[in-house]
């Protein structure tokens, strides 16, 4: 009887082993800053090298209407990690810059925004960022550090709490230099201008300017003059560092292998953690301008700088894999690859060079509610959990991760607020067919542009396909390259209404 017992005990333990590793699978979440759908080899690009990556598209799920919350960096990451619209976190804007420029900004992702990483880290998981947070620092002081990745459940930092920008980068040139240009540039000029004018007039004698008026003139002068040297020389000092945790390890920011070192990071913290759980958020800088390269990838692609970006960042998601695969923890991870928001692709560089990348048929892209600044790559892989090779047409959201890694940990989802997000396994696993959204809201800052609307009761066949013909029309279909497809009418609907 004893014996009995020990050995039901023994199987209830080997059950709840299994389980566990189901139910707690790693969770490596790989962000790209700025990616273009376009721009990857598994949704039909031919002349940029994206092996990698695309080697997760044939080893789990394509999602082709994969949807950012907002086709802005600050919101779209917001509702990423809180699986909720920006405008209820308050990360939207009612001005027209919708993402914060400065370290020294008091805003910040809400201490009470619940991120999955905080509800991971209750349920054991080793939580680490790295890369880009893009949602803030200090509330009060400059060491409070309440919205920084540690205070939203990240026990490990390594990167920029600000953002990859052209002025980091020496010579990359600026992206203040419209704004300041109104309201700096030309407000010195025309004080400039009026100080001559009045010296020359009180000189010559046509008018009797007061000496003080004079002198108030030319302090003005003065200041604004000295704001704009101070914005300019010091901003590089001032934003682009990089952190370990709450600490400035390098300021200013060096471009220098950096996404080398990123990667190195994002390696040794997995190996740290080969015996827990963990969720790895690997937040790249590439391919936000200013754009960079190390010398293994510069010069390298076919579409200069840029695509040497994308290439190093695929190397890196290469990287990534090569150490799943040496823990031999392949099966226990389940791996997103995806990009906040389209490509941008009105950058240019001063020297004309494009630095923006390839939104594929979709018209427009970042910072515009067109298809082009919201429609994002979306691949998912997690062997033996999801179908291998398969497409995913309908609907999802980035804010889907949140309510599909929470579950998959065993933690409770917040009831006490609104998730906009749905749980991604049914879909992922053929259990269901539809997606539960049925509507996907579209703002720009804190204003709704367009509303998504995929009826409920309409038939479907197209969710579940798998040969090689259907892959091969997908790819083309995202291209634009002319086929029967076009003749679609549903596709055609679809694509000239958004
Ligand atoms: C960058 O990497 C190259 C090649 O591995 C190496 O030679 C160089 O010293 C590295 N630079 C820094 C600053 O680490
Ligand atoms: C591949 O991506 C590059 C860089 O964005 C783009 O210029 C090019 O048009 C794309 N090629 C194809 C075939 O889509
Ligand atoms: C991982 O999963 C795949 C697909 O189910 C399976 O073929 C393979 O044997 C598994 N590998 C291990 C080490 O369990
Ligand atoms: C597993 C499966 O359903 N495979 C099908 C994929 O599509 C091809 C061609 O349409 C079918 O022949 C397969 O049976």
């Amino acid at each position: 009887m004893r014996l009995l017992l020990f050995l039901t005990v023994c199987q209830y333990a080997i059950n709840s082993v299994h389980t566990y590793s189901i139910s707690n699978p790693n969770v490596v979440l790989l962000m790209a800053d700025d990616l273009g759908i376009g721009d990857l080899g598994c949704y039909g690009n031919r002349t940029l090298r994206t092996p990698y990556i695309d080697r997760l598209a044939k080893e789990g799920v394509t999602l082709t209407q994969h949807i950012a919350a907002s086709p802005l960096c600050t919101p779209s990451r917001a509702a990423f990690l809180t699986g909720r619209y920006p405008i209820r976190s308050g990360m939207a804007a009612f001005s027209r810059v919708g993402v914060f420029l400065f370290s020294a900004s008091s805003g910040g992702l809400p201490s009470e925004e619940i991120t999955f990483s905080k509800l991971l880290k209750q349920r054991g998981y080793a939580t680490a960022l790295i890369g880009k947070w893009h949602l803030g620092m200090n509330c009060e002081s400059n060491n409070d550090f309440c919205h920084h990745p540690l205070s939203h459940g990240f026990d490990y930092f390594y990167g920029l709490t600000v953002t990859n920008l052209r002025d980091c980068k020496p010579g990359q040139g600026s992206v203040f230099l419209k704004g300041i240009q109104k309201y700096l540039v030309i407000p010195v000029q025309i004080l400039g201008v009026t100080l001559v004018s009045l010296a020359v007039m009180h000189y010559v004698g046509l008018l009797k300017v007061p000496f003080q008026a004079l002198g108030y003139c030319l302090l003005l002068t003065a200041i604004s003059l000295a704001v704009l040297i101070f914005f300019f020389y010091h901003f590089r000092h001032l934003n682009c560092f990089l952190m370990r945790d709450h600490q400035i390890i390098q300021q200013p920011l060096s471009y220098e292998n950096l996404t080398q070192r990123l990667t190195t990071e994002a390696v040794q913290f997995i190996g740290r953690n080969t015996d827990v759980p963990f969720l790895l958020v690997l937040s790249y800088l590439h391919v936000h301008t200013a754009l960079y390269a190390s010398d293994m990838f510069r010069g390298k692609s076919k579409h200069g700088l840029y695509g040497d970006a994308v290439e190093e960042m695929d190397w890196s998601v290469g990287q990534i894999l090569n150490v799943l695969e040496k823990y031999n923890l392949r099966n226990k991870t389940l791996i997103y690859f995806s990009s906040d928001q389209g490509a941008h692709i009105e950058e240019i560089s001063s020297s004309g060079e494009v630095h923006g990348g390839y939104n594929g048929i979709y018209k427009g892209g970042k910072s515009t509610n067109w298809e082009g600044g919201i429609r994002v790559p979306g691949l998912l892989r997690w062997p033996g959990m999801i179908p291998a090779g398969t497409y995913m047409d309908e609907p999802t959201s980035n804010m889907d991760i949140f309510p599909t890694i929470v579950k998959l940990a065993g933690a409770q989802l917040p009831n006490d607020r609104i998730i906009d997000g749905h749980d991604l396994m049914p879909l992922l696993q053929g259990k269901v067919t539809r997606s539960k959204h049925e509507f996907l809201f579209h703002y720009c800052n804190a204003y709704l542009n367009a509303v998504r609307w995929h009826p409920g009761n309409i038939a479907n066949d197209c969710s579940q396909a798998n040969s090689t013909q259907f892959t091969e029309d997908h790819q083309k279909q995202i291209l634009g390259i002319k086929d029967t497809l076009e003749d679609n009418s549903l596709y055609k609907k679809e694509t000239e209404n958004l």
